[in-house]
C-alpha cells in the first residue's frame, strides 16, 4: 500500500478538554505521522465550506455551531494507507458504536460531538487539505 495523507480535525469537543496531546498519541501509535497541524478558531464560512455536503442535513446549523464554538486543531497526517487507518483509529461516527481503543470510543461525547473528523476517500483528503494547508506548510 502506498504512502497517503489525510486530513484530521480535532474538534471543539476535544480541544475544550484539553485532549489534543492524547489524540495525537493515539495517531501516533497507530503510525501516522504528524505532517503539518495548527490551531485555529474555524470562522462560520469555513465550516460552512467544509461540511458542504451535509447542507440539507437536519443536523448542518448545530454541526456548524459546533464546529466554530470553541478552536481546532487542523491536521495532516501521512502514513501507510493513512486515510483508512486514520478512520479505523478514530472508531464509528457514533460512540456507542465504535470499537474499544478508538478515540471516539475513548473520548467522544455524542454522534455530534465525537472528537475528530477525517477525510473519508483521496479526493476528499486532497480538497479538505487545500483548505487549510498551504503546500509549504506541509512537511512531510
Ligand atoms: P467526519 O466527517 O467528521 O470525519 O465524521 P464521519 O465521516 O464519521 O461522519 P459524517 O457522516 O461525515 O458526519 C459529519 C459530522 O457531522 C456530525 N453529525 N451529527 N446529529 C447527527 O445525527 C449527526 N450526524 C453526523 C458529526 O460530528 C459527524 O462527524
Ligand atoms: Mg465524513
Amino acid at each position: 500500500m502506498a504512502i497517503q495523507r489525510t486530513f484530521s480535525i480535532i474538534k471543539p469537543d476535544a480541544t475544550k478538554r484539553n485532549l489534543t496531546g492524547a489524540i495525537n498519541a493515539k495517531f501516533e501509535e497507530a503510525g501516522l505521522r504528524i505532517v503539518a497541524q495548527k490551531r485555529i478558531r474555524m470562522t462560520t464560512a469555513q465550516a460552512e465550506t467544509f461540511y458542504a455536503v451535509h447542507s440539507e442535513r437536519p443536523f448542518f446549523g448545530e454541526l456548524v455551531e459546533f464546529m466554530t464554538s470553541e478552536p481546532v486543531v487542523v491536521q495532516v497526517l501521512e502514513g501507510e494507507d493513512a486515510i483508512a487507518k486514520n478512520r479505523e483509529v478514530m472508531g464509528a461516527t457514533n460512540p456507542a458504536e465504535a470499537a474499544e481503543g478508538t478515540i471516539r470510543k475513548e473520548f467522544a461525547l455524542s454522534i455530534g460531538e465525537n472528537s475528530v473528523h477525517g477525510s473519508d476517500a483521496p479526493e476528499t483528503a486532497a480538497i479538505e487539505i487545500a483548505q487549510f494547508f498551504a503546500g509549504n506548510e506541509i512537511v512531510g
